[in-house]
């Protein structure tokens, strides 16, 4: 499943010594700095050499640093200006040679003075590979060290014929650069700053950056756009309460730049040890990690979507998920029982609020334990699960994945069947590693790197299966958590477990409420694969379910990686029911949508804590336009689904959602554009409110007690979703009125939103009618799209069992057309057309013929009230779309003329068409 990046190992050290023109070849520690070396330093270009807790002026200028304390002082950031900082020209490594190879330039450097962490590494390479017009490789391939194995990562050994980039090196200079070749704009400068280290288990390297607007570099809760003010950014998966400045559950070391011309790149460290990244005023940034090698990817862009595009070319496009997941969610810890989980479910049907699936958590289990149901308390789930799927709705289970050790032998299968296979992670002694979570005793995890897993996992998920038949998995506690530090007989003192440097992580060790470092998987030490643990078992479930379902598998994980939107989805956590809590939830899903994972939610109403009816008002709103829109709760508070507060929760979370599922093919065609382009479905650079593409702005309220909200709304014809007026044409900053039961959504001029009539589930909506509302830019313009399949079977979009279709207004004319026709399993019958910023409308005529309208005259909005085939399907259509390269259906509706869009003062008058081909 796995294919290992190939490292190639040269033995070059040695003959490149022996011909060192350098004389480089003493060893000794560098000695304390000359005054002149530490001044004339700006504060924010002070590198910080002593990051440790224990810094002295000893012992910094024993690194042969620079002390000296700086004369301000500041407030609210995560570190202070470095007392401890490097000189100028700091030694370390020189280069050796530098030379143009067949896929851009190769350097070999060699150090000269020790840093001060053991087992330097003497020799490095830098290899820059010129991968594509935009993507460049960094990379030190010379020694055989640790790479994560990313599947299907592209290999690159030829040279792109035009990069738009230029990667410089100079002798006299350590370091590198990497510029934009048109504007010459430097983007990465390592040349001569900081101190390079590249040790066994130290690699250290510092560069300047052209701005100071960065975003990125999570898992984390932050602003969207990263402080530069001397902020540590340390990722480290842990089972943690979502707080500032400390590693949570997921790594992303990617960054995306913002540049002062409005261009922008992206640059991506592709390492999974423990971690801190630093950024500074100056601006620069500086990577430390514990292992690895040094392996950049430079994204040029030049727009944040390109960016991204790019970024997910090289680790994989979000994956499309099933239709129904993008419906509401309801679950919580301590639905002790099955009554317990229908009745909140129940009272949430006869509230009216669209509801797809059902959640349970580890209540459901026997003893917690995986793969078993409680017979007693939940009864009758398999029947349940059963009338489920008879309404049209789903059901999904948590699944953790340590594996208890506490059963009596054979009795508990999973647990012995992984012994069996050898399947768990082993402790240095070859046993499997124990730890303790849910079980009385003792808890064994299971190795997901190791290629019997697969086999493993999905014998234990079919026997889950054949109990009952769940639809998706929900995989929790995957960083992964143990609520012990290390193994039931703690961890062995070596230089694994307590390395030389350990980064900012909580709990101050990397064994802190997870395994032993030196524990051994399949494919390495603990210590180098920690951070993929969720990332595998991610990648091993949606195997497995889509194996065993035959359909498109719903995973929802918590702890995550670089390229995981591939595989799934995730949520934020253990997030707090509080107001400053459901506002930081707009950073994470604006950050997880530039690392590619699209299908991104947090718990609705909040997890921790008790929720309260006004709080659970306004977060149902917001959150019933994240991706992944699920209310969960935990146990031993009061209930916070949304019927249990009352009927003004209950309606406002109804209105909230029927207009999600009005506007879930919207969503669904944006999904689908992130898998198959590499598009982002959230954008914004704030964070208090966020797009869903270009067309959708979603404003919600942050704080209690407020009935309007003020948003800066960027030059656009902005219209009220709800009544379809022209609020505002953009450039300023704008206050919208937001009465408690509604959310302010406004629709961007020049886009077409495809929709369809809500209906309690997406079962049932799906067969509904659709509508288009049509948002006319400043020049009477508009276009969108419509992709469609059946939102269930796998590889619809790859085998072009699919629909899409485009629609463009342009000098009057609504035209429709199906770019591609290959789903015709269910017609699409196409109903309202609403068009917005209409001035007058007089009559209408679809494909010539006159048809009924209405027109509101006070928000200027024409209303078609029409039925017609998108499709047309015919019998022509039924071909496969592959034999005619997907050209069917050319035209389905053609040339609908819209006479009337402000500008154009002229009668409304639309032709729709369906032709015959
Ligand atoms: O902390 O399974 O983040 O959503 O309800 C306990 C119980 C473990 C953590 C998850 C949370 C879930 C809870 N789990």
């Amino acid at each position: 499943m796995f294919r290992l990046v190939s490292l190639v190992v040269v033995c070059l050290a040695a003959a490149v010594a022996a011909a060192s023109p350098h004389g480089w070849e003493r060893q000794e520690a560098a000695g304390e700095p000359r005054a002149d070396q530490c001044t004339g330093f700006d504060n924010s270009l002070r590198f910080d050499c002593y990051p440790e807790d224990d810094a002295s002026e000893d012992k910094c200028k024993n690194r042969g640093c620079c002390w000296r304390p700086p004369d301000t002082s500041l407030d609210r950031v995560a570190l202070n200006i470095p007392y401890c900082f490097y000189p100028q020209n700091y030694g370390g490594y020189k280069f050796l040679n530098i030379s143009d190879s067949a896929f851009g330039k190769t350097a070999y450097l060699q150090r000269g003075t020790k840093s001060y962490i053991p087992n330097d590494i003497n020799i490095i390479r830098i290899d820059a590979k010129f991968e594509t017009q935009n993507r460049l490789h960094i990379y030190d391939p010379s020694n055989e060290r640790w790479i994560p194995p990313l599947p299907e990562m592209p290999q690159v050994d030829t040279k792109a014929s035009d990069p738009s980039y230029d990667f410089v090196l100079e002798e006299s200079k350590i370091g590198f650069k990497v510029l934009r070749k048109d504007d010459s704009e430097v983007l990465f400068n390592t040349q001569d700053i900081g101190g390079l280290i590249y040790a066994d288990q130290f690699i250290q390297m510092s560069t300047l950056l052209p701005t100071n607007y960065i975003y990125g570099l999570g898992e984390h809760r932050t602003t969207f756009p990263l402080s530069t003010k001397w902020q540590r950014f340390t990722t480290w998966n842990r089972d943690i309460a979502p707080s500032e400045y400390t590693n949570l559950y997921g790594t992303h070391p990617f960054y995306l730049a913002m540049e002062t011309s409005g261009k922008s790149h992206g640059v991506l460290m592709f390492n999974s040890n423990a971690m801190d990244v630093l950024l500074q005023p100056t601006p620069a940034l500086t990577y430390r990690t514990v292992g690895g090698i040094i392996d950049l990817y430079f994204f040029f862009g030049p727009t944040p979507a390109d960016v991204v595009k790019q970024y997910t070319d090289l680790i994989g496009r979000p994956f499309l998920p099933p239709y129904w997941g993008l419906g509401f969610h309801l679950c919580r810890y301590g639905y002790k029982t099955l009554t317990e989980t229908k009745a909140a479910m129940t009272r949430t049907q006869q509230a009216g609020i669209p509801l797809d699936t059902m959640w349970n958590d580890l209540d459901y289990m026997k003893d917690q334990n995986d793969f078993t149901y409680d017979t007693s308390n939940f009864a009758g789930l398999p029947d349940f699960v059963d009338q489920l799927h008879q309404n049209g709705m789903h059901y999904i289970p948590l699944i953790d994945p340590g594996i208890s050790a506490s059963e009596a032998s054979g009795t508990y299968p999973p647990y012995d069947r992984g012994v069996e296979l050898g399947v768990f992670v082993k402790d240095s002694a070859g046993k499997p590693f124990l730890g303790k979570v849910w079980n009385p005793q003792s808890t064994a995890f299971p190795d997901f790197t190791n290629p019997k897993a697969l086999d493993y996992w999905k014998e234990m998920l079919t026997t889950m299966y054949k109990l009952f038949k769940f639809d998706g998995a929900w995989i929790d506690m995957n960083e992964p958590a143990n609520f012990l530090d290390g193994s039931t007989t703690g961890c062995d003192k070596n230089t694994l477990n307590s390395p030389p440097y350990t980064p900012a992580v909580a709990g101050g060790a990397l064994i802190s409420r997870t395994l032993c470092m030196d524990a051994q998987q399949y494919m390495g030490k603990h210590y180098n694969v920690h951070n993929m643990y969720g990332f595998t078992e991610t990648i091993v479930t949606t195997t497995v379910l889509a194996e065993i379902r035959q359909k498109r598998p719903f995973v929802i994980s918590r702890s995550t990686f670089i390229g995981h939107g591939r595989y799934s989805g995730h949520w934020s956590g253990d997030i707090s029911s509080s107001w400053s809590d459901m506002g930081w939830t707009i950073s994470e899903l604006l950050s997880m949508s530039i690392y590619g994972v699209s299908l991104m939610g947090a718990d609705i109403c909040g997890f921790n804590g008790g929720s309260t009816a006004n709080l659970c008002q306004r977060w149902m709103e917001l959150g019933a336009f994240y991706p992944f829109s699920r209310n969960h709760n935990t146990k031993d508070v009061n209930a916070q689904d949304p019927a249990s507060f009352g009927t003004e929760v209950a309606e406002s979370s109804r209105k909230a959602l029927e207009t999600r599922y009005t506007l879930l093919p919207y969503l669904y065609t944006l999904l689908w554009r992130a898998h198959a382009e590499g598009t982002t479905v959230q954008t914004y650079a704030i964070d208090t409110a966020f797009l869903w593409g270009s067309g959708l702005f979603i404003v919600p309220v942050l704080t209690e007690g407020t009935t309007d909200v003020t948003v800066y709304l960027p030059k656009a014809h902005w219209y009220n979703f709800y009544n379809g007026a022209l609020l505002s044409t953009g450039g300023a900053n704008t206050t919208l009125s937001a009465p408690l039961d509604t959310i302010p959504l406004l629709v961007r001029g020049g886009n077409i939103l495809p929709m369809q009539t809500p209906s309690t589930t997406t079962t049932a909506s799906r067969k509904n009618k659709f509508g288009l509302m049509v948002a006319s830019d400043e020049s009477g313009s508009a276009s969108g799209s419509l992709y469609w399949d059946d939102g269930d079977s796998l590889g619809t979009y790859e085998q072009r069992i699919c629909n899409l279709i485009t629609f463009e207004l342009q000098s009057s004319q609504l035209t429709g057309t199906p770019t591609h026709i290959g789903y015709t399993g269910e017609s699409m019958v196409l109903g309202n057309i609403t068009v917005l910023g209409v001035s007058s409308a007089s009559s209408v005529t679809v494909n010539g013929a006159s048809t009924s309208f209405t027109f509101d005259s006070s928000n200027k909005v024409s209303t078609l009230h029409i039925t017609m085939l998108l499709t047309c399907v015919n019998s022509s259509m039924l071909t496969p779309p592959q034999e005619n390269n997907g050209k069917r259906g050319e035209t389905v509706i053609q040339k609908t003329d819209f006479e009337s869009i402000e500008r154009h003062h002229s009668q409304a008058s639309l032709a729709l068409k369906c032709t015959s081909f």
